[in-house]
């Protein structure tokens, strides 16, 4: 879909993928790419980017011994993104041209939805709790799952689950992206940085997100 470089309201652009897939080096130099061709940018993470979506951060990723039903998981993922959008990004989207968020509803529809097997609730409660958001375009950077975890250094409580968990979730956002062709973007992220940086400067370049070059 044709989009002006320059809008009146924020783009908005998640970025998706397993553990290891260079998530965060990606939005990082996403990050520099845009401060050099003088775009205001705003970058997010989820869960959190505020100070309640950090506490629930905290519950989610690293309170051990604590066992968070699925059900619960979800509602806590869910509302440390109402808290995000009500708080910052509806009030960002004027303020800035890009706005880039690491994981958003994508990553609850895969994790919780496809790889937790709660289905149709999920769908449901995510399209309730995105309070009318959707990512403009989302990059989904996909890797081998045994690829993606050979790079991390220390896995956390969901990166200890089962090689089959992980597999399930590079299925279900291979489902989502074929279902949603014109936002979700396929990166190949198997190679280098290098490499993975030069595809997503095209995807953007091609859907005239960010100038070429
Ligand atoms: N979650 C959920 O279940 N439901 C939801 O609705 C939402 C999230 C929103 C967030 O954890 C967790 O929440 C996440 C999904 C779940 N679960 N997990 N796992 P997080 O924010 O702590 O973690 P993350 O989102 O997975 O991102 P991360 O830990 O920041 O990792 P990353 O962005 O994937 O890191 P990375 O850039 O891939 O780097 C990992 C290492 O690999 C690092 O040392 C890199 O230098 C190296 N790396 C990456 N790519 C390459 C290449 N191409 N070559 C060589 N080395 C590389």
């Amino acid at each position: 879909m044709a989009k002006k470089i320059k809008r009146s309201k924020a783009t908005f652009v998640t970025v998706e993928g397993l553990e290891g897939c260079g998530k965060s080096s990606v939005i990082k130099f996403l990050e520099n790419f845009c401060k050099k061709k003088k775009l205001k940018v705003q970058v997010y993470h989820e869960p959190g980017s505020t100070k309640i979506g950090e506490e629930i951060r905290k519950i989610l990723l690293y309170k051990k011994g604590m066992k968070l039903s699925f059900h619960t998981e979800l509602l806590l993922y869910l509302a440390a993104r109402t808290q995000l959008i009500e708080e910052r990004l509806k009030k960002d989207s004027s303020e800035f041209d890009i706005i880039i968020c690491d994981r958003f509803y994508d990553s609850t529809l895969v994790y919780q939805g496809y790889a937790l097997g709660l289905g149709k609730i999920v769908k449901k409660s995510v399209d309730i709790f995105s309070l009318g958001i959707k990512p403009d375009l989302t990059l989904f950077l996909d890797v081998a799952v045994e690829v993606g975890l050979k790079r991390l250094k220390i896995p956390d409580r969901i990166e200890s689950r089962p090689l089959s968990f992980h597999k399930k979730l590079r299925t279900g956002f291979l489902k989502l992206a074929k279902a949603e062709p014109e936002r979700i973007k396929i990166i190949d992220a198997s190679g280098s940085l290098s490499d993975i940086y030069s595809q997503v400067k095209e995807v953007l370049a091609q859907e005239k997100i960010l100038p070429k070059g």
